[in-house]
């Protein structure tokens, strides 16, 4: 655990904004270090120096050690917290959710919203894929929360932050969340839970 860290990160993306969070809701004093992901600040020498892979989020502890990937990091910050299930299965789950998570989900939801809204790529150029990738991943969500409240049960984890991050703006990304109502009373059960409603949907 940690008594306090700095975290370098874009508040306009799900990734760097998961860990910040985290440390909210679980009390770590986080001290924020705006950061453009766009126009090559990650990727200076200086920073570079800092992380190596060249991305944010980057946290920095107050001991001086480092740690990149977003979903590392909320895991450090959240251990023996109850946004990790202490049952080994529902624990197990949880990380089912966050590998899903990086490889079938944030490549294509948090994609389609970086080319169409933010870089404002036209529709005509991406890769189709995308649209049908991102509303599979949608469904993915939608057929579990028809069961349970949040992707592990009964309780919110990191799998439901990790997961809310890009869905809650992906209509941003040309995605039709009235098609997923389950999926949108979630985000607004995690929304309410974290205490951001309205918040970081630009
Ligand atoms: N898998 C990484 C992805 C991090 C990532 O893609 N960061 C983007 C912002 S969302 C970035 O720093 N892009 C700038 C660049 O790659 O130069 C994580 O979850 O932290």
């Amino acid at each position: 655990m940690t008594n306090g860290f700095t975290l370098y990160g874009s508040s306009i993306s799900g990734n760097c904004l998961k860990p910040k969070w985290v440390a909210e809701r679980l009390g770590v004093p986080v001290k924020w270090i705006e950061m453009d992901s766009f126009d090559g600040s990650t990727r200076t020498p200086e920073f570079l120096a800092l992380n190596p892979a060249g991305q944010v989020p980057l946290a920095i502890f107050d001991d001086g050690r480092k740690l990149a990937q977003s979903n590392a990091i909320m895991i450090y910050l959240a251990e023996g917290s109850d946004l990790i299930p202490r049952d080994a299965y529902d624990r197990a789950r949880m990380f089912e959710w966050l590998f899903w998570e990086q490889y079938s989900h944030e490549p294509v939801v948090a994609v389609r919203i970086a080319r169409l809204h933010y870089l404002k790529t036209p529709e005509a150029e991406l890769d189709p894929n995308l649209l049908k990738k991102g509303n599979a991943a949608l469904a993915r969500l939608e057929l579990q929360l028809t069961e349970t409240q949040y992707l592990v049960g009964a309780t919110l984890t990191l799998a439901d932050i990790a997961l809310v991050a890009y869905t809650r703006k992906s209509q941003l990304g040309g995605f039709n969340l009235s098609d997923y109502p389950a999926v949108m009373a979630w985000i607004a059960r995690v929304d309410r839970d974290l205490g951001i409603e309205g918040q970081y949907l630009a």
